[in-house]
């Protein structure tokens, strides 16, 4: 079955997510979530995929949950519909998924692209939590994560004033991981997640959990957790042939086992 509003290519062992309701600016409808999340969920079943790149049009990833869609709603018929829950599915991947960023990730848009697991971004991305404008709050991490990324001063400012942040200031912020030319996005961006599946996906499935065990858990229990994935590690084949292949100065053939 297709997509009304993304679109997915397989490039190799990656997979390309394309956010597709340019007349919105891919602001993120009911719809849009229905297609993404049923997406990932092939994406995490298939076996040859091992790394995914998240990405929107060159104007906006996406300019946030989808305003026309939301205002009708009271609030318990939020409470009832359980409006806006189903986004989590993006943040609890176990592949590594990569936010491809140009034009406008504001609101929703900016909360889905920290939902994954770093943002590559274009030198034209704006990042911004603008709900206070319209007499609301973030509502999908915005208050979480953004202030676990820039801290809370940055943070503050930006969900109490509501203005955006440049790919500079994002960089410089700790929001980002890397700023590249607007034309290079999606090619950086395939190329980071190429290599990353390239390496064995076990390990880089534990990295992923660990990192993120950081955001949960005290400095001493995520050492532990950490020190036990990496003893676990000992019991793969891929650790096996990459020490072996770097002790006989050859490329490690990693076979994911
Ligand atoms: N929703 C619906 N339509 C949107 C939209 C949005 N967020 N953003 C843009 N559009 C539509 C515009 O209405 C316009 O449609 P037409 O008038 O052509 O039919 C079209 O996209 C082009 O937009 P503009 O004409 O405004 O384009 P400009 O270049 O002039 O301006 C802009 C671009 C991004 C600065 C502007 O469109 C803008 O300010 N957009 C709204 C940005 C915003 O406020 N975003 C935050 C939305 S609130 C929750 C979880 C999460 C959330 C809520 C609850 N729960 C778990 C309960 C999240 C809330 C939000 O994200």
């Amino acid at each position: 079955m297709g997509y009304s509003y993304i679109q997915v290519e397989t490039r190799g062992h990656v997979a390309l997510i394309t956010l597709d309701r340019p007349k919105a600016l891919n602001a993120l409808s009911s719809g849009l979530f229905e297609d993404l999340n049923r997406a990932l969920d092939e994406i995490e079943a298939n076996e040859e995929i091992r790394c995914t790149v998240l990405t929107g049009s060159a104007k906006a990833f996406a300019a946030g949950a989808d305003i026309k869609e939301m205002q009708p709603h009271s609030s318990v018929t939020a409470y009832m519909t359980d409006l806006i829950t189903p986004w989590e599915r993006v943040s609890q991947t176990r592949k590594p998924i990569i936010a491809a960023v140009a034009g406008y990730a504001l609101g929703g848009g900016c909360e889905l692209a920290m939902m994954c697991d770093f943002i590559i971004a274009a030198d034209t991305a704006r990042f911004g939590q603008p709900e206070i404008n319209l007499g609301t709050m973030p509502g999908a991490g915005g208050t979480q994560r953004l202030t676990r990324f820039v801290g809370k001063s940055k943070a503050m400012d930006m969900c109490l004033t509501g203005r955006m942040m440049d790919a500079e200031e994002a960089e410089r912020s700790g929001l980002v991981s890397r700023v590249v030319p607007a034309g290079e996005l999606v090619d950086t961006a395939l190329e980071v997640a190429a290599k990353i599946a390239s390496m064995s996906l076990p390990a880089v499935m534990m990295v992923k959990e660990s990192v993120n065990r950081a955001y949960e858990t005290t400095l001493a229990e995520g050492v532990r957790f950490e020190r036990r994935l990496f003893h676990s590690t000992f019991g793969t084949e891929d650790q096996a042939e990459g020490m072996q292949a770097f002790i006989e100065k050859r490329s490690p053939n990693f076979r994911h086992s």
